[in-house]
């Protein structure tokens, strides 16, 4: 069976301008995953460079850091069988005139900046990325009956929960 997995989507403010907030979500709930955290934002010029920390110095930052923080973004945690690398061929290759017909950024997409998604590249991109967006959220051992929150801790399930 497929290892149940984590991983951080955010629609780029492009997208949500284009109005395809709605199609680019269902491509993956239709796939089978599952939603465990979702929220239309404004991330901050501080944020925005955490999270491409990575970029910092290269010729593009400064571009994508500003395409970032110009509109709102809808950032979100999804779960399912191998969601990382799952969710990054349903994204697709960096630049849209590249990226396989099927997916998101080759069927709406024309430019390498505003390429409508963003999904982690690795498990440890995907941890590193849901914790800076999504502080709250509580890690669970995935696939045991899992849909935690603050609220339900889990307990009745037996699983492991652990604050970070
Ligand atoms: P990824 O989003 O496919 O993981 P990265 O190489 O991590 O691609 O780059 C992060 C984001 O920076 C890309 O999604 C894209 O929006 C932007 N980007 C990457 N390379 C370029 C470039 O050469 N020019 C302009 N923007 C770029
Ligand atoms: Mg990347």
């Amino acid at each position: 069976m497929a290892e149940i997995e984590r991983t951080f989507l955010a629609l780029k403010p492009g997208g949500i301008e284009r109005g395809l907030l709605g199609e680019i979500i269902g491509r993956f709930e239709r796939r089978g995953f599952r939603f465990i955290a979702l929220k239309l934002t404004m991330v901050s010029r501080e944020l925005t460079e955490k999270h491409y920390a990575e970029h910092k110095g290269k010729d593009f930052f400064e571009g994508l850091v500003s395409y970032t923080t110009s509109g709102p973004v809808v950032l979100a945690v999804i779960e399912g069988g191998c969601a990382i690398s799952v969710a990054r061929e349903m994204v697709g290759a960096t630049d849209p005139k590249l990226a396989k017909p099927g997916a998101i950024r080759s069927d709406y997409g024309i430019d390498v900046r505003r390429n409508l998604i963003h999904a982690s590249d690795s498990e440890e991109s995907a941890k590193r990325e849901i914790a800076l967006h999504f502080p709250d959220l509580i890690p669970v051992v995935p696939n045991r009956g899992s849909f935690e929150s603050k609220i339900s801790t889990g307990t009745d399930m037996n699983i492991t929960i652990s604050k970070k």
